[in-house]
């Protein structure tokens, strides 16, 4: 496999409306994360990828965009983003921008412009159709509720919008959309950034066709068949790559929702002519059901086991993965997969799951508040959730019957985007220290407990057990290249996987459960020569049997 600073890097994301304020608006700002450069050197992360932080009406906190080349006013200005750029090259660490192109926001000059005329030079920058016997062109059901179709009177069309209203998506099918885009990408690349997180990259190229999709569960059609890994994606992504990525050192992820192993190995191909890394869902939708993500069933341990080694063992030497359990869109992974009922409980959770996740092969990306296992947010009513696919699908599910408002509700509190975009908690003044004023959603009530300054304290804190498994990754070749194999696929509550290169073996063994739980080393593995790496209970000694505690985690080295 061949060594890339990419495959060797530690990325932490930043969701900057929710990281730090800086002038007690309430809203997280440049300058607010440029203050915390030092503690992102502490934790020895390589990278930072940054949501979107370009002008925006908001609909999506960003990923509606009216202007791929300002800053937008609640964040600061160019300066502040020059500044934060510069610092945190200071700091040894690179930046990596969203690149959110396949829509733009209604209010993106481009489609101002487009939606005036149908001979207006911006129209095919867009996707117009005529309605079908007066109603949409077409079944499909958009992410954010709803069709995916918007009527327009001014010329009595339609325009595409698989996110919300207004998230028009973009045309990429036009030559000029392409170029247009590659100008702006080489814009940010000039200007010294260090890479891009690309949005639903895997939903730019649409069948023309435009053909009626299965119904699903919400009574529309599914588009999946016909613009996810779309006709013409690849080709796109190339010449993106020609164009302007292989000008640059950048590091390029594709969030690609619905990859096959298949399409990843194309995306995500060692000959670089695509993206370096997917950013895959599999293993986070495993929870879905009849209403999606609407639910609070949990993921079953040996289906997780079987998808995250699937991505394991089917990338190797071909193409590579990211590895994480949180981000923007996925409620608190402690909460989910792991036991945030005590305090106990919670930190060894935290540190198990990150050190399953972080001893894979992949790229590991933590999302802020993950390294203090932060957790899910008890909110109350509706009132108190900000995120537009959260309102809309408690407003369709409990109006069409589907689920009841008590059920949803419930659900909302489990599944929720906004669980993860609450104040990132940094000490236990007001506030969690995130902002002087009112914060734009609510604090986590648990900041008290929870927050960096108590963790940066304490030495067995969940924040050190992050800051030792990056370095960790750094110091061994071993974790980011050594082969993976699973152990004990049918075991109910332990997940035991090796990772092998040349001499050396690391075998990674995660008890999923609070019960405490036996576990003989394999065949061939003597106790006396391993040596822990690292682990979550501080008076583990080897032994051919060991019982293993609560939410126990371990990395031996042989
Ligand atoms: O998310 C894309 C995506 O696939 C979402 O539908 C995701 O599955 C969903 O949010 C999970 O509930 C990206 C961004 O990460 C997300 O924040 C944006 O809202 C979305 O694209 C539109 O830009
Ligand atoms: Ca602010």
């Amino acid at each position: 496999m061949e060594k890339k600073w990419w495959k060797e890097s530690v990325v932490y994301q930043i969701y900057p409306r929710s990281f730090k304020d800086s002038n007690g608006d309430g809203i997280g700002d440049l300058n607010g994360i440029t203050e915390k450069m030092d503690y992102l050197r502490e934790l020895g992360i390589n990278v930072i990828w940054l949501s979107p932080v370009y002008q925006s009406p908001n609909t999506d906190n960003g990923y509606d965009i009216s202007d791929y080349q300002a800053i937008m006013e609640e964040f600061g200005t160019m300066e502040d983003f020059d500044r934060m750029l510069q610092s945190a090259h200071d700091h040894g660490i690179r930046l990596v921008m969203d690149l959110v192109v396949n829509h733009t926001s209604d209010e993106h000059p481009w489609f101002v412009e487009s939606r005036k005329s149908k001979d207006n030079p911006y129209r095919d920058y867009y996707i117009w159709r005529e309605g079908r016997d007066g109603k949409e062109p077409n079944n499909w059901g958009s992410c954010f509720s709803g069709s995916a179709w918007k009527y327009d009177a001014a010329t009595d069309m339609y325009y595409l919008h698989l996110f919300a209203e207004k998230q028009p998506d973009l045309n990429w099918d036009n030559p000029k959309v392409r170029q247009e885009v590659f100008h702006m990408m080489d814009w940010w690349c000039k200007k010294g950034i260090d890479g891009f997180r690309m949005d639903v990259i895997s939903m730019i190229s649409k069948d023309p066709a435009l053909p009626d999709g299965p119904v699903n569960g919400s009574g529309y059609g599914d588009y999946g068949p016909y613009a996810v890994n779309g006709p013409h994606v690849h080709e796109y992504l190339q010449e993106m790559n020609r164009e302007v990525l292989s000008k640059y050192d950048l590091m390029t992820v594709g969030e690609c929702s619905g990859v096959t192993i298949e399409e990843a190995k194309k995306y995500a191909n060692q000959d670089g002519r695509e993206l370096n890394m997917v950013f895959q869902f599999e293993h986070m939708d495993l929870d879905g059901g009849e209403t999606f993500k609407w639910n609070d069933r949990k993921i079953n341990l040996k289906e997780l086991k079987q998808v995250l080694s699937k991505w394991q063992t089917e990338l190797a030497g071909t193409a590579w993965n990211s590895l994480f359990w949180d981000n923007h869109d996925q409620p608190r992974i402690v909460s989910r997969l792991g036991d945030d009922s005590t305090r106990e409980y919670r930190e060894a959770s935290a540190k198990m799951l990150a050190l399953c996740l972080h001893m894979m092969q992949g790229t590991p990306y933590v999302y802020q508040g993950e390294e203090l296992g932060m957790t899910n947010v008890p909110f109350e009513t509706l009132e108190d959730f900000r995120d537009i696919e959260s309102i809309n699908a408690y407003h369709e599910l409990t109006e069409s019957g589907q689920v009841s408002p008590e059920d949803m509700m419930r659900f909302l509190r489990y599944k929720s985007r906004d669980n993860a975009r609450t104040p990132m908690q940094w000490d236990d003044s007001e506030n969690a220290g995130f902002t002087e004023g009112t914060p734009w959603i609510m604090v986590n009530p648990n900041y008290k407990e929870i927050n960096a300054k108590e963790q940066l304290a304490r030495p067995d804190s969940v924040f050190h057990f992050y800051q030792k498994l990056i370095r960790l990754r750094k110091e061994r070749e071993i974790i980011p290249y050594g082969e993976y194999e699973l152990l004990l696929p049918e075991d109910p509550d332990l997940y035991v996987y090796t990772r092998a290169l040349g001499e050396h073996k690391l075998l990674v063994i995660c008890n999923f459960r609070k019960e405490e739980k036996e576990f003989t080393l394999p065949e061939g593995f003597d106790p006396g020569m391993g040596e822990i790496l690292i682990g979550n209970y501080p008076d583990r000694e080897l032994g051919e049997t060991m019982t293993l505690k609560a939410y126990e985690a371990l990395a031996i080295l042989w």
